[in-house]
């Protein structure tokens, strides 16, 4: 039998709470689609993350569901982040992790943007 490695929304999910306002963040920039975060627990001198504001989990179920109006707003937020936090001029590197099994933790889709140090060959 396949394994369904998809994950339903959870409106608890702590990501949605940050977008609710129900727990603090800090907020690197913010779009009318998308919002860019520190990591509570970074792994690099800078490590972003980059979220949709929508209740989407996975880049699979983003791009079923959202608007091109919010999947151009979000993958340009990504490179805005790299520029505004000085990530371009170093090499930086983009991971998002989709469903357990790939070690996503919230579901709701979130790419991470490390940077600040030079990168081993793999991260987190
Ligand atoms: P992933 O394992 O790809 O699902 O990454 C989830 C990331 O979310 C992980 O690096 C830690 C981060 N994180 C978890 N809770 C919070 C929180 O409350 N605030 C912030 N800023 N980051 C969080």
């Amino acid at each position: 039998m396949p394994i369904d490695a998809k994950q339903p929304y959870d409106e608890q999910n702590i990501f949605a709470r940050i977008l609710r306002g129900e727990i603090p963040n800090k907020t690197v920039m913010e779009t009318d689609h998308s919002l860019a975060f520190h990591d509570i627990n970074p792994l690099a001198p800078i490590h972003v993350l980059v979220i949709p504001k929508g209740p989407y989990v996975s880049w699979d179920d983003f791009t079923a569901k959202a608007s091109d109006t919010e999947i151009a707003d979000f993958v340009r937020t990504v490179g805005e982040v790299a520029r505004a936090t000085g990530a371009d001029t170093q090499g930086y590197r983009l991971l998002s992790n989709s469903g357990k099994r790939s070690g996503q933790e919230v579901p709701h889709l979130h790419v991470h943007v490390f940077g600040g140090e030079p990168l081993g060959p793999m991260l987190a």
